[in-house]
This record gives structure tokens, sequence and C-alpha cells, in this order.
């Protein structure tokens, strides 16, 4: 075989492998991105999503920022006694092949101060920045879950 027939197969393989991958090898996939509903004037509402680290290495998720919120801490919910209550966490770590859930009754983020009153089925961008350096902005969905539940 000549060396260029075999370079324009290896071409051809490289944009099949390509073609083939519905999501990206390595990294951090962000699933089910969503902020619950707040009666107008709240002045924290609470956002989830599900992170998957596809990547060989641990990563942490270490911030979050969006214009539409004045700040955004990470939070866990913690229960004890039977009363709940919330605490920042420094960073929530991805560890490599394991999915971390942000849902009710765990880990959030917690968004502060709103710019405008969010509505059932409006869009809000937040960037998320993670320890290996990446940032990703994320679309979340506004959701009123009593009508949903
Ligand atoms: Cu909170």
């Amino acid at each position: 075989m000549s060396a260029a027939l075999r370079a324009a197969l290896t071409a051809v393989a490289a944009l099949q492998l390509v073609a083939c991958a519905p999501v990206p090898e390595d990294g951090v996939v962000i699933e089910e991105a969503w902020i619950r509903e707040a009666p107008p004037g709240a002045r924290a509402l609470a956002g989830y999503m599900q992170l998957r680290n596809q990547g060989g290495d641990p990563v942490a998720l270490l911030f979050a920022n969006s214009d539409t919120f004045d700040r955004i801490e990470l939070h866990q919910t913690l229960h004890d006694d039977g009363r709940m209550r919330m605490v920042e966490v420094d960073h929530v770590p991805l560890p490599p092949g394991q999915t971390v859930a942000f849902a009710p009754g765990g880990l959030h983020l917690m968004l502060f101060a709103p710019s405008e009153t969010l509505r059932d089925g409006e869009e809000v961008m937040i960037e998320l920045t993670f320890s290996d350096g990446t940032a990703r902005d994320l679309r979340f969905e506004v959701r009123d879950v009593r009508e949903r539940r």
C-alpha cells in the first residue's frame, strides 16, 4: 500500500469516528438542567442538573455564574434530626465514570437575587467552571413542579 493511500484511509477512518460519536468521549456531560419556579419576589431559587464525568480523571465543579442572578453558590442539603438545612460547599467532586445528581433534597445551585421573575418554560443561561480549567454555558429551563407532580 502506498503511503498516500494509507494516509487517505486513515483520514477516512478518523472522519467515521467523529461521525459516529453521539457525545464527547471525554469531559463532563450535563443533562436535565432545570430551575424550580419560585413565587414572584423570591430572593433565591434552586437549580438542578445531572453531571456525568466521562473522562478518565477526577474533575470538580468549582463555580457557577449567570447574568440573571447576583450570585450563585453550590449548596448541599443536610438532614439533621428531621430538620433540613443547607450548607455551601467549596466544590463538587466528579469522580471518573460517575454521575452526580443535583436534585431536590440534595445538592443544588443556590441562585440568589434573580434580575426578573422567572416563569415556567423560560430559559436561563448559567456558566459552570470546572477544575480542569474548562467552562460551559448551560441552558436551564424553569419548571413549575407543582403542576407536574
Ligand atoms: Cu441552598
